[in-house]
């Protein structure tokens, strides 16, 4: 493949935005390479300004659940732009998404439309903080969260990648809220809670966590966790930035079946758009401005361009939830093929990694938690990641992020995947 476009824009942008990006996981430092630069995409495809074609599992990191450029997205922003991008007023728009999101997700009685999932969470953190009148938050290490200050402790996704699971700039005192306990270990929850009594507003978590590989909860774990936290009077807040209108129409409740209080959705929810939103019951969100003391803002909220790609995004969801059944089926076949290379491979429904476990080339391993992520075989995965690459297929550039697969990846490609899966040499 020839990429000298690439190399020349990445040339270029590295001197004008920090590592030649606007979001460090896709600079592809873990993966030992430069980042192609994508021209347009279509479907499951993308392609690159040297005219390279790749499959896409990636999917923008989770919005493409219907493929790329979907012409009914496509119509309904051409439409939407041709009267204005934004208006700093209400809109029809924003009430009709509000209704689709709480008709699939019946516990967001009331919502607020944000621009990125990181506002989405903060602002949710906010809210169990100002309902409670605690300060400390528990997280799980390996999560992800979005880069607010206080929720940058032992996180997931990029951090993972650079291994900085704290970021610089961040003060002592933010993070000295931010207690962190172990996916899967409802005991090391138990303990922070006893230690910390009266002071835990709220638990946050990834109800299948997907920023350091996908790693799905242990069963029993979130209905423990919705346990401990009402014993103990603690919000749950379901981080759904990814798993939202993904594992099902109604996201991790609907397919878990446990409840919690607050929710946050990005991704899917905007259609590819920078939307994302943050709900829960009626008694929790009026708390929030202007309606009650938690303030929280923001000029391009709600925005009548970017809700429209999320109202046609859940319309079409909402008309064929066999979408679902789709995309679990093919990625229960990619799944079997990396198993069959002896990958531990951990998938909820759409979501899956094919973990690089030590001693993988022997034996399959097991990873339930940010320890086991963090043994995986760095370099082994560096070099699975451009071999695909080079065979036109395109998986997160890290070991730490989740494949996601649309229906636009139609079985052939799914086929297809899976014979490079099996020929390909695990050095
Ligand atoms: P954004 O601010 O990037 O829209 O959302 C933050 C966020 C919050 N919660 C969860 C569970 C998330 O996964 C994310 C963001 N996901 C990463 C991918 N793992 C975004 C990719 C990137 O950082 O460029």
């Amino acid at each position: 493949m020839d990429w000298n476009r690439s190399e020349q824009l990445f040339d270029k942008a590295r001197r004008l935005m920090p590592g030649g990006v606007n979001s460090p996981v896709r600079a592809f430092q873990a993966v030992g390479r430069h980042p192609f630069f994508v021209e347009r995409a279509q479907g499951p495809w993308l392609i690159d300004v040297d005219g390279n074609r790749y499959l896409d599992y990636v999917c923008s990191w989770g919005p493409g659940i219907l493929g790329h450029a979907h012409p009914g997205v496509i119509e309904a922003v051409q439409r939407a732009c041709t009267k204005g991008l934004t208006f700093g007023t209400p809109t029809a728009g924003e009430v009709e998404l509000a209704e689709r999101i709480s008709a699939c997700v019946p516990d967001v009685e009331m919502v607020r439309l944000v621009s990125s999932g990181t506002e989405a969470v903060m602002s949710a953190v906010r809210v169990a903080r100002g309902y409670t009148g605690r300060e400390k938050i528990i997280k799980f290490s390996g999560n992800y969260h979005g880069h607010s200050d206080g929720l940058l402790v032992k996180a997931g996704s990029g951090l993972m990648t650079q291994s900085v699971p704290d970021s610089g700039g961040v003060p002592e005192g933010y993070a000295a809220c931010t207690l962190t306990a172990v996916y899967n270990d409802i005991e090391s929850v138990r303990r922070l809670m006893e230690e910390n009594t009266g002071q835990v507003a709220a638990v946050v978590v990834e109800p299948v966590a997907a920023n350091m590989g996908v790693v799905p909860p242990k069963e029993g774990f979130l209905e423990s966790l919705r346990q401990i936290t009402r014993k103990y009077g603690v919000l749950l807040i379901f981080d759904e930035v990814i798993t939202g209108f993904r594992l099902a129409l109604g996201g991790a409740s609907e397919y878990t079946g446990v409840h919690a209080d607050l929710y946050t959705f990005g991704k899917i929810v905007g259609g590819g758009m920078p939307l994302a939103a943050y709900g829960g019951n009626r008694d929790l969100m009026s708390f929030v401005a202007p309606l009650g003391p938690v303030y929280q803002a923001g000029t391009l909220s709600g925005n009548p361009v970017a809700v429209m790609a999320g109202i046609e995004t859940l319309k079409i969801l909402m008309e064929d939830t066999g979408i679902y059944k789709r995309i679990d089926r093919r990625a229960g076949k990619l799944a079997e093929a990396f198993r069959s290379r002896g990958l531990t491979v951990n998938r909820a429904g759409s979501l899956l990694s094919a973990f690089f476990t030590p001693g993988f080339r022997e034996c399959a391993g097991r990873v339930e938690n940010y320890e086991d992520a963090c043994k995986c075989d760095r370099e082994a995965f560096a070099a699975y990641f451009n071999k695909m690459l080079e065979r036109g297929i395109y998986v997160a550039p890290s070991q730490f992020e989740a494949m996601f697969v649309s229906d636009a990846h139609e079985e052939e490609w799914i086929d297809m995947t899976c014979r490079t899966i099996g020929n390909l040499e695990l050095t």
